[in-house]
């Protein structure tokens, strides 16, 4: 391609390359309910810290992203204030004492335009940045996300959030699926449970990066703060 300019970064399996016009930052999920101390992860017992680690690079990467003036994409998990998009399967799953649409500690839990269904304020989107509200854990099923991607001409896709195991390693299997080459940030995604950040990261670069690449944030800053 005629005006094509790759950057390389060090990854897993092995160096990623990408040239940041078509590249899109795509921040999974990084949500109040899943993030804060108050929220529905900890209501369950969940140790938010696992997650909240992952704040800090996140907003050091986002910043870098923005001000070298790439596409950042946005997502959420949750369903309409009606649940006519939540299946029935979903919302019963785990027998818990609280589901999807009840009230939890801020507010409908997983519900669109409840407090606790919104992206963390370190991570808030910009206006012009697109947020994608997904009923599912793959960031594809049932969005727009595939469409404002080749829109925009995005071939590669720099994936953080959480959690690494459930909607992450999701929405990068449907973007390999989908013919997108994914780096995955390991300092900027988080599990609740550590053998499964582990697992999840192996699952994605093994047999020669069979959903993708594993990188760091570091890195990533460092080409594109260059490019
Ligand atoms: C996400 C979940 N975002 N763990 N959801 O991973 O239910």
């Amino acid at each position: 391609m005629a005006h094509e300019k790759l950057l390389t970064v060090p990854a897993e399996p092995y160096p990623f390359e990408f040239d940041p016009a078509r590249s899109a930052l795509l921040i999974i999920d990084m949500q109040r309910d899943f993030l804060e101390p108050g929220g529905f992860g900890a209501m369950l017992g969940n140790d938010v810290g696992q997650l909240r680690r992952t704040i800090e690079p996140n907003r050091r990467l986002l910043g870098a992203w923005r001000e070298a003036g790439l596409l950042v994409i946005h997502t959420r998990e949750g369903h309409r204030p009606d649940l006519a998009d939540l299946p029935p399967a979903k919302q019963v799953r785990g027998h818990g004492a609280k589901t999807i649409g009840d009230d939890g500690p801020m507010g409908r839990i997983l519900v669109r335009g409840e407090a606790g269904h919104d992206i963390i304020p370190e991570l808030y989107p910009k206006t012009g940045e697109p947020v994608i509200d997904k009923p599912g854990k793959g960031a594809f099923f049932a969005t727009d996300l595939h469409a404002i991607l080749q829109n925009r001409g995005i071939d590669r896709l720099v994936v953080t959030g959480v959690t690494t195991e459930v909607c992450v390693n999701t929405s990068v299997r449907e973007a390999n699926d989908r013919g997108y080459d994914c780096l995955v940030l390991e300092d900027c995604v988080g599990s609740y449970f550590p053998e499964f950040q582990e697992m999840g990261l192996k699952m994605i670069k093994a047999q020669g990066g069979i959903f993708g690449w594993v990188g760091k944030s570091a890195d990533v800053i460092g080409a594109i703060a260059k490019k």
